[in-house]
């Protein structure tokens, strides 16, 4: 049996996720694995929260929480919500666990080990009132370019320079606004990654060539730019504490390992989280002297993260000499956006996973964000096109094609899937056709194509349609008996084979369907012909009309969301 691990990008803590966050990496990964365990293989879901770092402070200070409840309470937001959505993590972790302590303070050791980490002292902007060091974009001040009073220590957003916060004239805090800022020495560790460019480089030519264009071309362009060494620590109190020998390391008893070090280690600690709590083994997914040699590894993530595991983790990795499993497909996705602009929280543009589910059951976004994943480009979120996406493919040809057929079995061969007939010419050309769709699909799910699985799913759905417009067994049914008894018996048994297509994709409707045919769930991947899987519903088997699986959505809907979440204006 095939092995596959898979994980998607940690959604940091401060928050409910936007449809964005969940269009370019949990949910096309979620796909994926249903699909994969469908079809048979052996497959482990990974997921966790991302919680360290300053963000999580200050949004837990502003929440009025220490930070360890603060993640504790957004953490299980984060859980039930991924649920709500129909998300199949076999684990969803949280870095802040001690498995990631371990496991990120092992990496760090045996680093220093190999003589890739070196202690430096750098000059940082220190606020006297907030008591802290400031990172770059919470400090603000004049730009030494162009005047503009409110330039990020990161970058001018009025001229577009790159700043160091050091040079900004008359610093403030943005945290408190106190003007009351140093600038002080403060040692770190880095990871100098200058000394493992050509390794890396090594790694990415072997192993690039699966990934897609949007994941070698944001690959390369960071190592054609020259790695530079990289500082693993930062002068905060929440996050994993900086040891040596089983002691906190002289001089950074202040300090933790930056987030972006231990989050990725964290899809490895979140898969000991997941094996300590089923009594089974990590390491046959990870170590590849322990057999993860044989297990696919496939990452999905936002286009912003891909350095990070391209060449940052990568460096973790691959600095420590050990058998660690590398990714070996790295799937990465465009913005998806809202109308023109982005998603953002503190403007209240774009819906959110929580409202989402207010307003609507999961597999209505499912399908629209799978449908129009931002793959090839950038794509952007509007109500007409979610709309169209729901009515159109869902209720009218999915929904619309379940209904009809078991209605009709309903009250014409009192709910049992009819004996008789034999299939004819429209049958056989009915199993070619979809016996080349479900090769497309298959193949476009096994690319992680995720777009165009969706429109080959699609296309499977047309053909029912079509197939009843053409049979037409409620006009066979007054002349004809055992015609009518083979149309019927092959789309009931067509809408049987859509619950378990469709499942990877819009998994609560699947299992409508599959529950209103007795059929088991979760559902295999069909591995037969068309023949055959069009024909394994048992004759005289009861079968029910799912309640509604999609209801329409209105116009007056799409206008009174457009008001309320800042639509196009
Ligand atoms: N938490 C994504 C973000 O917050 C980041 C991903 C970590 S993956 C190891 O932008
Ligand atoms: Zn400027």
């Amino acid at each position: 049996m095939t092995r596959v691990l898979i994980t998607s990008a940690l959604p940091y803590i401060n928050g409910i996720k936007h449809l964005g966050n969940l269009a370019g990496s949990m949910l096309p990964a979620d796909v994926f694995a249903r699909f994969k365990r469908a079809a048979g293989a052996e497959v482990l879901y990974i997921c966790a929260t991302d919680e360290h770092g300053t963000p999580a402070e200050l949004a837990a200070a502003e929440a009025g929480q220490d930070v360890r409840t603060y993640c504790d309470e957004q953490h299980q937001l984060q859980h039930d919500i991924s649920r709500a959505f129909g998300l199949s993590f076999d684990w969803f972790g949280r870095s802040s666990n001690p498995p990631n302590h371990r496991l990120t303070q092992h990496f760090a050791e045996v680093l220093e080990s190999k003589g890739l980490i070196e202690e430096r002292t750098d000059k940082m902007v220190y606020s006297v009132d907030d008591r802290r060091f400031l990172p770059d974009r919470y400090v603000e001040g004049t730009c030494p370019h162009c005047g503009f009073e409110k330039a990020r220590g990161d970058q001018c957003d009025n001229c577009g320079n790159l700043l160091d916060p050091v040079d900004l004239i008359n610093p403030y805090s943005k945290i408190s606004g106190s003007r009351n800022i140093e600038v002080r020495d403060t040692n770190h560790l880095y990871l100098q990654q200058t000394k493992l460019e050509s390794r890396i480089r090594a790694w990415v030519d072997a192993n690039s060539a699966n990934w897609p264009h949007l994941t070698r071309s944001i690959a390369y362009k960071h190592l054609d730019e020259g790695l530079i060494d990289r500082g693993i620590t930062r002068d905060l109190a929440w996050g994993i504490p900086v040891m040596k020998d089983g002691l906190p390391r002289p001089g950074f008893e202040d300090k933790v390992f930056y987030v972006w070090f231990d989050a990725p280690i964290e899809y490895i600690g979140a898969t000991v989280e997941w094996a300590e709590s089923e009594g089974t083994d990590w390491e046959r997914w990870w170590r590849t002297d322990k057999g993860a040699g044989d297990t696919e590894y496939v990452q999905f993530m936002g286009k912003d993260n891909v350095a990070f595991h391209t060449v940052s983790f990568p460096a973790t990795i691959l600095g420590s000499e050990e058998p660690w499993k590398t990714v070996d497909r790295l799937k990465a996705f465009n913005w998806l956006n809202w109308y023109g602009g982005k998603f953002s929280t503190s403007e209240k543009r774009g819906v959110f996973m929580d409202t989402a589910l207010e307003l609507l059951p999961p597999d209505l976004w499912r399908w629209y964000l799978t449908a129009n994943a931002p793959e090839g480009s950038d794509t952007a979120f509007t109500w007409e096109q979610f709309q169209s996406a729901v009515n159109k493919d869902l209720a009218d040809v999915l929904g619309n094609f379940v209904n009809r057929i078991a209605k009709f079995a309903e009250s014409k061969f009192e709910g049992v899937v009819p004996a008789g007939g034999e299939p004819g010419e429209l049958e056989l050309k009915l199993y070619a056709d979809i016996d080349a769709g479900i090769a497309d699909l298959t193949a476009q799910l096994e690319a992680i194509e995720v777009r165009k699985a969706a429109q080959a799913l699609r296309a499977l759905w047309v053909l029912g349609n079509e197939y009843l417009q053409v049979a037409a067994p409620w006009t066979a049914i007054k002349t004809d008996p055992a015609r009518a008894a083979v149309v019927v018996r092959t789309a009931l048994n067509l809408a049987a084979l859509y619950a378990r297509l469709s499942a990877p994709f819009i998994p609560f409707a699947a299992e409508k369907i599959a529950e209103a045919f007795n059929q088991g769930w979760p559902l295999a991947w069909p591995s037969d012909g068309a023949a055959v899987e069009l024909d394994r519903l048992s004759v005289g088997q009861t079968i029910r009309a799912p309640e509604v699986l999609f209801r329409k959505i209105e116009d007056e809907q799409v206008a009174e969301w457009g008001e309320r979440f800042g639509g196009a204006g």
